[in-house]
């Protein structure tokens, strides 16, 4: 089977980790804090941390295992979890636990290897000698010739030690030292030499993943095999395995040896309890073994080992053909800092991390003892980074070595036999700095999307009656359907959420709520709700006298449907340049006072219930508001005693636009141009599933009408909760609060916006027809000129969202005659101007590489677009149809 690299994450984000940017001056403080050690660094002071040791990213499942920690001391249900998937992943039927490898080998020196033995090992940090030196020999007998699998060990060698008798057992570690991976066949001798001397073969599996990728792709007869399969065989193979919880598994700690051995099992359980803690837990948490059993079961997927595979090839690659001398580890480049650094006589490793993060804020570190080698590992957490993170850093070690010459020596003023012990008189270099300019968070925790193959998406989409709100998300690949409530929540969110008190009085999440948006907003009155649709519903009941007219900036669907239920008339005056899907104009979210102030001249004053006033017009396509026009706008309706209200969901979004668009705010904080919008209306009301980041929530606000705020919270105890929660969960709320800090990040939101536009670029380029320019939240495919043979009275937009799916995998919304509905008057489809589909990007959950699969995918389609017919309702839903409507195609 040959494979081909993969083109995205087999997963989304689930849980971001917010980073740390220290400024140059930041980091040189941090530094000289540090005694220029890099160890003494903590991870808050560091941009991006290249180890790979228990940071990875878990899984969803691996994070909800650490709540079913069965906390038991004895004969916990997490160990027999344990268990059964050592059996099933490794194939061996016993178990003993410890709190990570060096526990595993402390038990092993401790059992198994006696005083005077001898050791061999295909690497030289066994930590054998560490423990029981000078008693105990461990020759590395590593085979040097062997060129492709250079952790093979030298058999010769190897024999003639077993010969000499004194032997306990032989030690082979998977992808030794980091950087050498041995092959099945060798691994097979290995045991066949040690059986025929009656020894055992020891097999540190920590990495057995990388390892097996390699046999899998090297080794000839393992090409087809699943890397499941190749692990059993390795784990198999040894007589007693071991695994560090922190490597493979993706745990934050732990560790298990394992075998077939009853005895050699009875000899660690019986040592364990003197060690590490009793033999059902060995040392770790029951959360911990509850994670490492579902980490052993994940790490072998296939998808996953793949991907992490192809980031490590990737970034070694680039930092190499940036003239970094280094040699490829498993987890990453290992840079040789004496070929770095030939002008430095000592401390070369410590030298580089020093200038890598005075430059950067990258951290990466030698870590264990003194003069092991010359390398520098540069380690890429497993499935934590993105590859547009991974080229940054490659470049900014790339960088690092074009003003190699400049790096100053380090005066040692205290030294030790670990590096942590070391400690430097430093002088700064005088270098110039790397500047990141990436998503400002790292994956903390991953969720796996669905992969079907084209007949099952054929199958799901017919099942769904070609209506993408109806399909499954399990038989979804790349989930475009909506941003609202899709966001990954940081983890700071999810301990705000956790250490929320609950109460069905005023909690301190309310007061914290209050307190953060009032300070982004301004506004006085803060009444949280559970979501958009129903500050939409107490605004609409409060404001609208029935036969009054609400005009606004274009219909959002249950906005519009909330005033009419209200008695209200909708009347879009919205820039005529909003309809024109091809017009690049900056500000198709602005209000043309032309049209308002007809309505007003026809009507009077006294008819318009209030102006709403959308930002980031969904409907056009996430176009922006100017400032000019909110200002001008808010005076002439102050003018005429006509409120402005906002709908607020996207007001982020838009001030980041202003930042881009209007050269007067190019150096305006997001922050800033936030609190001037507000100042422009009389209240919002939010739907806080968008721009608040997080998974539900919402808010109407007024910003000083006492009297307002008075109607709503009697309108809101009715329908909604209490008046301090809106009937949202204490926990939402506090994370809520959490949430409308992190969104005026200006460096998170401008990667937002610009990965919209990323996407929106890619599709332009290949000739596909979208609305232009390119919006905050979305990217919207213009179904009738990508379907011009389809008449809008066969839903092209509702057909093309289906076909996406169909070709990609990825969900869209249609966004045209379906959603515009039936003209209440004559009951005919109304034919909108816009006929859309819309590609919605979910804030924090979907990187780079997944944009472009979704651009490669609807070129795919594009291709083929002349086999696509439109569809005709079976089922036709009375209110907001596009929800649950079905279809089936004309023939
Ligand atoms: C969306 F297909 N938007 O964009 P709620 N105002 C605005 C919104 O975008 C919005 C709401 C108010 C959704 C969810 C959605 O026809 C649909 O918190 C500008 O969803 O109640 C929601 O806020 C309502 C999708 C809503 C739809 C209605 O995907």
């Amino acid at each position: 089977m040959r494979r081909r690299p993969p083109t995205h994450e087999p997963h989304k984000i689930h849980t971001v980790r917010l980073l740390a940017f220290p400024t140059p001056q930041e980091r040189r403080e941090n530094l000289a804090k540090a005694r220029f050690n890099v160890f003494n660094m903590t991870p808050e002071q560091v941009t991006f941390d290249m180890c790979s040791n228990a940071v990875n990213a878990m899984s969803q499942a691996q994070r909800a295992g650490q709540y079913l920690g069965d906390e038991a001391y004895a004969g916990a249900r997490n160990f027999e979890n344990l268990e059964a998937a050592v059996e099933a992943v490794l194939g061996h039927s016993f178990v003993c636990p410890a709190h990570n490898l060096l526990g595993c080998l402390k038990l092993v020196v401790n059992t198994i290897v006696p005083q005077g033995s001898v050791v061999p090992a295909n690497n030289h940090r066994t930590r054998i000698e560490v423990f029981s030196a000078p008693d105990v020999d461990t020759p590395d007998v590593r085979d040097r010739s062997e060129p492709v699998f250079t952790g093979n060990v030298d058999l010769a060698r190897l024999e003639a030690l077993l010969e000499d008798g004194n032997v306990s057992l032989v030690m082979v570690q998977a992808f030794a030292d980091g950087q050498h991976p041995f092959s099945m066949a060798n691994l097979r001798a290995v045991r066949g030499l040690t059986r025929r001397f009656g020894k055992r073969l020891i097999v540190d599996g920590s990495r057995v993943i990388e390892n097996a990728w390699y046999i899998q792709k090297h080794e000839p007869g393992f090409a087809d095999l699943p890397i499941a399969d190749i692990v059993k065989q390795v784990a198999k193979t040894a007589t007693v395995f071991m695994v560090d919880g922190g490597q493979d598994p993706k745990c934050n700690t732990g560790g298990i040896l394992t075998t077939d051995n009853p005895d050699d099992h009875e000899t660690f359980m019986n040592r364990v309890v003197i060690h590490e803690g009793l033999h059902t837990y060995g040392g770790m948490a029951g959360r911990t073994m509850e994670m490492l059993a579902i980490g052993l079961r994940e790490m072998c997927e296939e998808d996953e080992v793949q991907w992490a595979i192809y980031q490590t090839e990737r970034f070694t690659q680039r930092c190499r053909d940036g003239g970094v001398p280094l040699e490829r580890g498993c987890d990453g480049a290992y840079v040789r800092a004496d070929q770095f650094l030939p002008h430095l006589s000592a401390h070369q490793q410590d030298a580089f991390s020093v200038a890598l993060y005075q430059t950067s804020g990258v951290r990466a570190f030698a870590p264990g003892r003194v003069d092991r080698d010359d390398l520098v590992p540069v380690q890429i957490p497993r499935l934590a980074m993105t590859n547009e993170q991974l080229d940054q850093v490659a470049d900014a070690i790339i960088a690092l070595y074009r003003q190699r010459d400049a790096i100053k020596p380090l005066q040692a003023v205290s030294e030790g036999a670990w590096r942590d012990q070391m400690a430097y008189h430093g002088v700064f270099s005088d270098l110039d700095d790397f500047e990141f300019d990436t998503f400002p968070y790292e994956i903390h925790t991953i969720e796996k999307v669905g992969v079907l193959s084209r007949e099952e998406r054929e199958r799901a989409i017919r099942a769904a009656g070609y209506n993408t709100f109806l399909v499954r998300s399990a038989d979804v690949e790349i989930d475009l359907l909506t941003d609202s409530g899709t966001t990954a929540m940081s983890t700071d969110q999810w301990a705000a959420h956790a250490a929320a008190r609950a109460g069905s009085t005023a909690t301190d999440a309310y007061y914290d709520f209050v307190r953060a948006l009032g300070d982004v907003m301004g506004h006085e009155h803060v009444i949280p709700t559970h979501q958009g649709r129903a500050a939409e519903q107490i605004l609409s009941e409060m404001m609208i006298e029935p036969g009054q007219f609400v005009p606004g900036n274009m219909y959002f669907t249950t906005t519009k449907l909330h005033q009419e239920l209200a008695g209200g008339v909708f009347v879009d005056v919205i820039v005529d340049e909003a309809h024109d899907p091809e017009s690049e104009y900056s500000w198709k979210g602005n209000i043309d006072l032309g049209k308002l102030g007809k309505l007003v001249d026809e009507h009077g004053a006294d008819s318009i219930a209030y102006v709403s006033f959308e930002h980031a017009v969904n409907m056009a396509g996430g176009q922006p508001a100017s400032m000019d026009n909110m200002k001008e706008v808010y005076a002439w309706c102050g003018d005429r005693n006509i409120p402005v209200i906002f709908d607020a969901t996207r007001s982020v979004e838009n001030a980041c636009m202003i930042q881009e668009r209007d050269p007067r705010y190019r150096d305006t904080r997001i922050r800033d141009i936030l609190r001037e919008m507000m100042l422009y209306c009389d209240g919002c009301s939010v739907s806080g599933k968008k721009d608040f980041l997080i998974n539900i929530g919402g808010v109407q606000t007024f910003r000083d009408n006492a009297e307002w705020a008075a109607r709503a919270r009697d309108l809101l105890r009715i329908y909604e909760g209490n008046v301090t929660d809106g009937g949202l969960a204490t926990a939402d709320l506090a994370a809520m609060a959490r949430g409308v800090e992190e969104m005026t990040n200006d460096r998170y939101i401008r990667s937002r916006i610009r990965q919209t536009r990323a996407l929106g670029d890619m599709l332009i380029e290949r000739g596909i027809p979208i609305v232009r320019p390119a919006g905050g939240h979305a990217i919207f495919v213009d179904a009738k000129r990508f379907l011009p043979h389809i008449d809008q009275e066969e839903f092209p937009a509702q057909r093309l969202a289906a076909e996406i799916y169909v070709e990609t995998g990825v969900r869209a919304m249609e966004r045209g005659t379906v959603s515009k509905d039936r003209d209440p008057k004559t009951g005919k489809n109304f034919r909108p101007k816009l006929e859309l589909v819309r590609l919605t990007i979910p804030r924090r959950v979907y990187t780079n590489d997944h944009m472009r699969a979704v651009a490669d995918g609807i070129v795919r389609l594009w291709d083929r677009r002349h086999e696509i017919t439109g569809l005709r309702f079976v089922y036709e839903p009375k209110r907001l149809r596009f929800f649950q409507a079905r279809f089936e195609p004309v023939a």
